[in-house]
């Protein structure tokens, strides 16, 4: 985010001073897109309704990091597209261009909104964002549909931008997020205990979402490939360094601040960057966690080595 505000600090000086906070560039979309979230997800049946806006209500939206980075990375990309940007059949102006960007980030939150729900539904999680989760409130048969209502929701509003290579990125993205939480599910002790394997869970998890939705962000600005392919790797990292702050946090966050009960990875037997970083260090960690994590004994035993 220093880099973003640095990068836009120099293209356009008017734009930001020295010390000014990034996030406020954009505050102001982001209520925006606090509204056009709400009023996308109105269902015709009122308890299907109510479901789906659940976690889209004032207080419990989450920390909305997806979408403020990539509101930050359009106004980084968006500052060299001249005005008006309309130079052949399919330019659009740079209102346009932005309108198209925010409904990336609606997009993008909707489809990580859906994964929190089914998420929550695989884990049998009780809280979420600091309140009940879905699943605890209404029932597992509920959560589901209302992810899978707002997919769809998603899925529209991304075929509304009539682009084919934004619309198979996103698209692509959904198999990812299946594809790292059947990884996390089905990992052998023996296999998961490689952080390669945890890396490459973690990119279809975590990182793909962001990654493909910066990229698609530097697609729309008119960017080149090479740029388009640039905004995908600070994503893909960003998106890497984030999953690791958050599996460390599992560990050393409360309650409280984690919005979320706490060593939820390693209750659900789930082996996490810092589990095989202390597995590295203490070899006799390896047959702590070949036994599993069942038996809440052998969690205190395990906690002791990180
Ligand atoms: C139906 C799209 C779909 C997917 C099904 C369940 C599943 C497959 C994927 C789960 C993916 C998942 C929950 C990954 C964890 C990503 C993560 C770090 C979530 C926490 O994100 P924050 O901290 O949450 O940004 P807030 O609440 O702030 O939005």
């Amino acid at each position: 985010l220093h880099g973003f505000s640095h990068n836009i600090h120099h293209q356009s000086s008017s734009i930001v001073e020295e010390q000014q906070d990034p996030f406020s560039l954009v505050a102001d979309e982001l209520s925006l897109l606090a509204n056009r979230l709400q009023s996308m997800v109105v269902a015709e049946v009122p308890k299907l309704a109510s479901a789906a806006e659940y976690l889209f209500k004032m207080g419990v939206e989450g920390k909305r990091f997806r979408p403020t980075v990539l509101l930050l990375m359009a106004t980084a990309l968006n500052v060299s597209v001249p005005e008006p940007y309309l130079s052949g059949p399919g330019d659009v102006s740079t209102k346009e261009l932005r309108a198209r960007q925010q409904s990336i980030a609606e997009i993008t939150e909707m489809i990580h909104v859906a994964s929190l729900l089914h998420d929550d539904v695989l884990d049998d999680a009780d809280t979420r964002r600091g309140i009940g989760s879905l699943n605890f409130v209404m029932g597992n048969k509920l959560a589901v549909l209302a992810g899978d209502f707002l997919l769809s929701r998603a899925c529209v509003a991304l075929a509304a931008l009539k682009n084919t290579e934004v619309v198979s990125l996103l698209a692509k993205v959904v198999e990812h997020l299946v594809t790292g939480e059947t990884m996390q599910m089905t990992s052998t002790s023996q296999q998961c205990c490689s952080m390669e394997y945890y890396m490459q869970k973690t990119y279809y998890k975590t990182a793909s979402l962001i990654s493909n939705s910066c990229k698609a962000i530097a697609l729309l600005a008119g960017q080149t490939a090479e740029v388009a392919m640039l905004a995908y790797e600070y994503g893909r990292n960003l998106g890497l360094a984030f999953q690791l702050m958050d599996d460390i946090l599992d560990f050393t966050g409360t309650s409280a601040s984690l919005g979320k009960g706490s060593l939820s990875d390693i209750r659900h037997g789930i082996i996490t960057a810092p589990m095989l970083f202390a597995m590295e260090e203490f070899p006799q960690l390896h047959a702590v966690v070949d036994q599993g994590f069942d038996d809440p004994a052998n969690v205190d035993l395990a906690l002791e080595y990180l």
